[in-house]
Order: C-alpha cells, then sequence, then structure tokens
C-alpha cells in the first residue's frame, strides 16, 4: 500500500558536524521503509557551511535547502520550508538536525497518519519514551515548560518539536513563528483530529551548541500567554 507522501523539515544553524550523517541515515530510513519522503533544510546562512553541504547531497539525496539570509528563528524555518513543500505533499513535519529526536521512529510515525491519525508527534512523555544524557536543569525546564501548556491540549509531550501533521490540518491556521516552539503552536491550533503519540528516546546533541537560551524561554512564556489569551477571549485579537 502507498504511503502518505510528505516534507520534512530541518532547521539548521551551525549543524556542519552531524548534517551529512543525519540526512544520510535518514534517506536510509525511508527507502527501508519504502517512504514517499522530501527533506527541506532551512539553513540561516550557518557560517560553519551547512547550506553548501546540503546543496552538494542536494545531488544525491532528496533533500532540498532553503537559503535564508541571516539567523532568523527555528520556528519561521520550519514554516518557510513547509512553504517550499513539494505539492504533493499531503503531510508535512519538522525534526532537528542535532539527533535529537530518533529518526528509527519515523515509519511509525508516518504509519499513523496512514491509519487515520492527523497529527503524529514524536514523544519523551509516553510509556517507551524518555530523555537520555539532559542535566537536571533541562529535564525540569523541559517538565516545566509542558505543565504550563497542559490545559491547551491531552497531547503529552506538548513542546515536542518532533511531529508529522497532515497539510489541511493547517489550513486557514495562522501559526506565530515566535520563538522556539513551532510543535506547540501547530498542537495547540490545527485541525488534526485524532493525534498518536509515538514514544522515542530523546538523547542529547552531540555535536554543535545549544541554542536555547534565556531569551527564548521569555518567548516561550510569551507564546503561551498569546495561546490561552485566543483560547479565553477568541474574538479579540492578542498584540
Ligand atoms: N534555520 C534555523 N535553525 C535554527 C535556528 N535556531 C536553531 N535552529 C535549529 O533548530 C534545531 C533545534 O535547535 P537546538 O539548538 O538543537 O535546540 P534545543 O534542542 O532546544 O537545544 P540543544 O539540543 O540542547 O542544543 C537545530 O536543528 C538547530 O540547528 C535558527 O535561528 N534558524
Ligand atoms: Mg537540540
Amino acid at each position: 500500500m502507498a504511503t502518505i507522501p510528505f516534507s520534512m523539515v530541518i532547521p539548521t544553524y551551525n549543524e556542519a558536524g552531524g548534517i551529512e550523517r543525519l540526512l544520510r541515515a535518514i534517506d536510509r530510513v525511508c527507502r527501508e521503509s519504502h517512504l514517499d519522503a522530501e527533506i527541506v533544510v532551512v539553513d540561516d546562512n550557518s557560517p560553519d557551511g551547512t547550506g553548501a553541504i546540503v546543496d552538494r547531497l542536494a545531488a544525491e539525496l532528496p533533500v532540498r535547502c532553503v537559503h535564508r539570509p541571516g539567523k532568523m528563528g527555528l520556528s519561521s524555518g520550519v514554516i518557510d520550508g513547509w512553504k517550499a513543500a513539494r505539492p504533493e505533499s499531503r503531510a508535512l513535519g519538522a525534526m532537528d538536525a542535532d539527533f535529537s529526536h530518533d529518526i528509527t521512529i519515523l515509519p511509525k510515525m508516518v504509519a499513523a497518519l496512514d491509519a487515520g491519525y492527523g497529527l503524529a508527534v514524536g514523544s519523551r512523555y509516553v510509556s517507551g519514551g524518555g530523555i537520555r544524557n539532559w542535566p537536571m536543569r533541562r529535564i525540569v525546564t523541559s517538565r516545566v515548560a509542558c505543565a504550563l501548556a497542559r490545559p491547551l491540549t491531552r497531547v503529552k509531550d506538548i513542546t515536542s518539536g518532533y511531529f508529522l501533521v497532515r497539510r489541511e490540518a493547517l489550513e486557514n491556521v495562522t501559526l506565530d513563528p515566535i520563538g522556539f516552539k513551532i510543535g506547540l503552536e501547530v498542537i495547540a491550533k490545527a485541525h488534526y483530529g485524532k493525534v498518536a503519540e509515538i514514544p522515542y528516546v530523546f538523547t542529547d546533541r552531540t555535536t554543535g551548541e545549544s541554542k536555547l537560551n534565556q531569551r527564548e524561554i521569555f518567548n516561550y512564556l510569551k507564546q503561551l500567554r498569546k495561546l490561552y489569551a485566543a483560547r479565553l477571549l477568541p474574538r479579540r485579537s492578542v498584540a
């Protein structure tokens, strides 16, 4: 049976250390499981040359690079990647470039959409999922972030950045590209119907540098405020 064609977007900033290995590994998983995938890397003119590596690989793999002129943020990168996705893709996704997201669950995510789910989320917080190598500070931050968003959804891993959503679930949905949490925008706003959470063990990056900082935590709180306000005061626009 044919599986749903999809475009997976990977935003990158200074990921030269691992991007080739990641793209080859995703391609292998997709070929082995006969997935109809396109990978769209959105690179923000990384000084370490990530974009040029992806351009070189595009001759060999079903991969494309969207180049933006400078560092414009993860969430807007994902949204720009979706705009550039090939028209035949009926599902759109996002994942990080640093191997934190387990690529071997991709076939299960696609199978969930094939089975009628509108959203498949790679989840650390369902049975079988977990976190490896994270300092206690990051674990606590992630748990608190999820707890703050809990009333918005039944999804357990609300701050997951690893997901696939049906394209039509995003129709007429305005996604705010604030901060790091594009997954939360989709989980809170898209019209996806049934959601499947697929467990995986999140692994902290081993190459490159973290871009999580105080400003991103502040942006997350701003994003939550907007989402709650939109729920509670649906008629008013929120600045
Ligand atoms: N295009 C683009 N990609 C970004 C930007 N900021 C982060 N990214 C990418 O978004 C993904 C997630 O960023 P990470 O630095 O891994 O953030 P994190 O997972 O919260 O933190 P660590 O894994 O601890 O580093 C990675 O693929 C980054 O390269 C940005 O401004 N523009
Ligand atoms: Mg990461």
